[in-house]
């Protein structure tokens, strides 16, 4: 529902009357404003007068309602990344397919169950804005009966103790790339060049970073074999990255690269913002929920000389797995708790790129209070360019992650569908389908609302209640880095993936013919997933889900760029059973 900023006050005010104990009104006014990141002024959307915006923190069970007030001069929506919206897909967030886009001095007040537990993020689902900063933090406290897996990590009740109150006192660690540009800058670049545009300026720990220009005989000294293969005769740019006319990457189109704006490949002025510094004072563990707003960076997390436990993944429990690093992409979230067991002093939380496009890094500090006993600099586990700095640098491995408790997926799907990720008549075009979803597309009249409003190759339709498999599969460019595909509402299991073209009919034929591709028996169950590497050749990637929820969602990559390129495929989930929609969300409602 959207209203004037007076009739939200008013509404606002008879809320309070009958607010319940577990109903959290969280009110977010966004504003548009010059204001230095990483020590570089540019125009960044706020929520509530800060960035990144503020956490929401409930309970698991509660009922949220999320007033979004538009004081930007421009159209946004708010999206609750991995919130099912059990029974209320008209908070989903989507223009287009959703709601329509919420106009400059309007509100919009969304409002949705907090069904499950755990670490989410809400964030800009408008054009590319994300990429201007709108981000912040969501945290669902788990009910008591959900069962924990920490003694699994141990038998030691002193040290369950001190994991459950790190638990309980776990915070976000929002992590993110940044660009001088903004959003819409890099929009009309990539229109007026047709370019794809794959580098950024900066990494953030909490919003907080410095752009970093690295002395160049630094640079090729961190050039691996892999990067060089793909550069050729080319040379990283003064940012540490690709330059743009790599064919192997942007793909044989035109390209106009005299229309790019310094700093988009580059042109580098080192700046400095604050650092993140976050303090300890004797509790035995720390828990954070690392949390990638990332528009296009793959990240590498690590905290020197610190063991890991990653505990959650995507805002569910699964089988402890102890690391040292975690290659995070755009859009999951990894919940760790960290053994506090080193000498007092300051160890360095490293972020590094792990995109090969790009070498870039950015430091936070966890201190430990009281006199320092390390009096040197602390001892790194990765390198600058995403490799291990040690013989025992362990990474976490995906294909370890099991869900805790299991869950499993039905043996057999009720329907396949063959997605195909392509260029699409340009560098910076795309499809996730047999089409290329059309930014402009994000005006139609919202799919919820009209199920016809789009051209129907960007659609498909499921019927309530059966299992659904969607396989993605990797046909161009020549070299294709992981595309963080996200299905709105209800998780979905990783139940395939591998190299080469996908050449079966469907999942059960595959798995007859290549059966080590599979799982099916503890698959991890996530709402973001990464598309293998495709180098020179095609990959595919198999993810199922139950169609649980009716309702108008969207499959996306969660690359920004890529997005707004048109990588993305609407789904109407149980069209069978489709939502009737409460009268304050009707289009005619008036507030439209
Ligand atoms: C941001 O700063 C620029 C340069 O000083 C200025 O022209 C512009 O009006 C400012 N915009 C806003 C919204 O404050
Ligand atoms: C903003 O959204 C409204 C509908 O909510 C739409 O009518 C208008 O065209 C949009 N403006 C722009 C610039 O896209
Ligand atoms: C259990 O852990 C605590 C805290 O690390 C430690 O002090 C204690 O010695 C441990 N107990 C056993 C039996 O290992
Ligand atoms: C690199 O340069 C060499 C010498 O100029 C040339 O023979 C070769 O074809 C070039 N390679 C690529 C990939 O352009
Ligand atoms: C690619 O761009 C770089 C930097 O502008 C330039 O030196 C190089 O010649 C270009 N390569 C090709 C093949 O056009
Ligand atoms: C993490 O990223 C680095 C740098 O791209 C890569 O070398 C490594 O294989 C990745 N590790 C995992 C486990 O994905
Ligand atoms: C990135 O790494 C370089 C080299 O170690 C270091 O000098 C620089 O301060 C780091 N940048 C940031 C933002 O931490
Ligand atoms: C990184 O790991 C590899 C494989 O385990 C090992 O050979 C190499 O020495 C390690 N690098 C460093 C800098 O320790
Ligand atoms: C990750 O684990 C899988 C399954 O055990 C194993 O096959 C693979 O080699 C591991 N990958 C790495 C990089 O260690
Ligand atoms: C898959 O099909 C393609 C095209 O028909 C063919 O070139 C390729 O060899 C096949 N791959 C496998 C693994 O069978
Ligand atoms: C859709 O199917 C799920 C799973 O069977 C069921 O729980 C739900 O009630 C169904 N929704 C409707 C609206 O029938
Ligand atoms: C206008 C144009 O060039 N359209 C092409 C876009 O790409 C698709 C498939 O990749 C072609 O079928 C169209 O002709």
């Amino acid at each position: 529902m959207m209203f004037t900023i007076g009739v939200f006050l008013m509404l606002n005010l008879c809320l309070g009357n009958w607010v319940e104990a577990a109903t959290v009104f969280f009110p977010l006014v966004l504003t548009w404003q010059n204001t230095s990141v990483a020590g570089n002024i540019r125009l960044v959307i706020h929520s509530n007068f800060q960035f990144p915006g503020p956490e929401l923190q409930v309970n698991q069970g509660d009922n949220v309602q999320f007033a979004v007030t538009n004081l930007c001069p421009f159209n946004v929506t708010v999206h609750f990344h991995g919130i099912e919206q059990l029974g209320t897909p008209w908070s989903d967030g989507v223009p287009g397919v959703s709601q329509r886009p919420i106009v400059a001095g309007q509100s919009f007040l969304y409002r949705w169950t907090a069904t499950d537990y755990g670490a989410y993020f809400y964030h800009a689902h408008h054009r590319g804005q994300l990429e201007d900063g709108l981000y912040g933090p969501i945290y669902i406290t788990p009910r008591a009966s959900e069962p924990r897996p920490f003694s699994l990590i141990t038998t030691n009740n002193t040290q369950i103790q001190g994991m459950l109150a790190a638990e309980k006192n776990t915070s976000p660690l929002l992590l993110s790339d940044w660009r001088l540009l903004t959003s819409e800058q890099v929009w009309a670049a990539e229109v007026a060049s047709g370019v794809d545009s794959y580098c950024v300026n900066a990494l953030l720990i909490n919003g907080k970073g410095a752009v970093s220009c690295l002395p160049r005989a630094l640079i090729e000294s961190l050039i691996t074999p892999n990067v060089q293969a793909v550069l050729g005769n080319e040379t990283l740019t003064d940012i540490a990255c690709f330059p743009p006319n790599i064919t192997s990457l942007q793909g044989d189109y035109p390209n106009n690269f005299d229309a790019l704006p310094p700093t988009m490949f580059s042109g580098c002025t080192p700046t400095q913002g604050e650092q993140e510094v976050i303090t300890v004072n004797g509790q035995q563990f720390i828990s954070w929920d690392l949390t990638s707003a990332s528009g296009h960076l793959q990240l590498i997390f690590s905290v020197d000389e610190h063991d890991m436990w990653v505990y959650a993944v995507d805002g569910r429990y699964i089988r402890p797995i102890r690391a040292n690093a975690i290659n995070i992409s755009n859009a999951n979230r990894y919940s760790v708790l960290l053994p506090l067991n080193k000498p007092r002093g300051d160890y360095s939380i490293r972020l590094v790129s792990g995109s090969a496009q790009q070498i870039l890094n950015t430091t936070g500090i966890l201190r430990y209070q009281g006199t320092p006993q390390l009096n040197r600099p602390s001892n790194p586990w990765v390198l600058l360019n995403g490799l291990n700095a040690t013989a025992n640098t362990v990474f976490l491995n995906e294909s370890l992650i099991i869900p805790f408790p299991v869950i499993t997926p039905a043996a057999t799907a009720d329907a396949t569908y063959k997605l195909t990720i392509q260029h699409f008549n340009a560098s910076y075009l795309w499809t996730l389908g047999n089409n290329s979803y059309n930014l402009e597309l994000e005006e139609a009249q919202p799919l919820l609302f009209n199920q016809n409003s789009i051209p129907s190759d960007l659609v498909i339709r499921t019927k309530n209640n059966t299992w659904v498999d969607l396989i993605i599969q990797i046909e161009s460019p020549p070299i294709s880095p992981p595309h963080p595909i996200h299905k709105h509402s209800n998780k979905h299991f990783i139940i395939g993936q591998g190299t080469g073209a996908f050449n079966y009919t469907n999942v059960a034929e595959a798995i007859q013919a290549i059966p080590g591709s599979f799982n099916l028996v503890n698959p991890q169950y996530r709402d973001t997933s990464d598309t293998p590497i495709a180098l020179f050749g095609p990959s595919w990637l198999a993810i199922r889900y139950h169609v649980v929820n009716p309702g108008a969602f969207l499959l996306h990559c969660h690359v920004q760029v890529h997005q707004s390129g048109g990588m993305a495929l609407a789904i109407l989930d149980g069209v069978d059973k489709w939502p009737t929609i409460p009268a304050t969300y009707r289009l005619d409602s008036g507030f439209f």
